[in-house]
């Protein structure tokens, strides 16, 4: 069913609850933020829903200079198209990544027609806080979840607990699914970059596609299954190395 057809009527397969939401395309509301010139977001994820952290998709017709967040509060860009510079010299290209430490001097432009997504939020310092980082997808080495090698994660932060979030690519073959509804106090933001499945947030169960972002709260039961016949990817983020306390 094309967009226009769900929106014509009043229809939209975004699903907002009180602890989880799916949040589809046609349902995207673009905006403008202060500071930030000739930039468009859709803020899919924020705390006004619950979440920790906020996560928009942002678009620049134009090249532009980020400003820097608020203080406190890390960043992490992920690429969808054109290509992204941060002022260390790093260039990132689609589906290159960075991580700026909050109160950092790095500046983030954005190179003319370049789309990416941009996750905000508080860092929780413990100790020395991390450097920036920054690499690309394709050079970071999959590993099998639980030894299912049809099922592989791809970290995109070092596995060091000085950083408060973990960012991975989750790759699923066809048929394949996670192993077991989990149930975490960790919550996360997700955006289907590639094929499609089922997702089962807590009880309901909803067919998603590339292009989707999800919302879980903690503790929310989640699992998915990849259908059709091609690979489904998605970026997912979790704070992560955290007490529950
Ligand atoms: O890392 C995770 O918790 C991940 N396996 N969750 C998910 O894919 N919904
Ligand atoms: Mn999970």
């Amino acid at each position: 069913m094309p967009d226009t057809f769900l929106s014509q009527f009043g229809q939209t397969r975004s699903d907002i609850k009180a602890r989880h939401a799916l949040l589809t395309p046609e349902s995207h509301e673009w905006i403008t933020q202060p500071g930030w010139s000739d930039t468009a977001f859709a803020f899919l994820i924020s705390p006004d829903l619950g979440a920790k952290f906020a996560m928009a998709l942002v678009s620049c017709d134009q090249a532009i200079t980020a400003p820097s967040a608020a203080p406190g509060i890390a960043r992490f860009v992920f690429c969808t198209k054109g290509a992204l510079n941060l002022s260390t010299g790093d260039r990132l290209g689609v589906e290159g990544f960075a991580f700026v430490p909050p109160d950092s001097d790095i500046t983030l432009s954005a190179e003319a027609g370049a789309r990416f997504v941009l996750f905000e939020w508080r860092f929780l310092p413990r100790g020395d806080i991390p450097e920036a980082v920054c690499g690309s997808v394709a050079d970071i080495k999959g590993s099998a979840l639980r030894g299912d090698e049809r099922l592989t994660v791809q970290k995109m932060l070092p596995a060091d607990a000085a950083f408060d979030f973990e960012f991975n690519i989750m790759s699923f073959e066809p048929g394949a699914s996670l192993a077991y509804v989990e149930t975490h106090f960790m919550e996360h933001g997700l955006l289907m970059l590639d094929g499609g499945g089922v997702y089962r947030l807590d009880t309901d169960w909803y067919p998603v596609t590339a292009g989707d972002a999800i919302w879980m709260g903690p503790h929310v039961p989640q699992w998915f299954g990849a259908l059709g016949r091609t690979p489904s990817r998605y970026l997912i983020c979790k704070n992560y190395n955290r007490s529950p306390l």
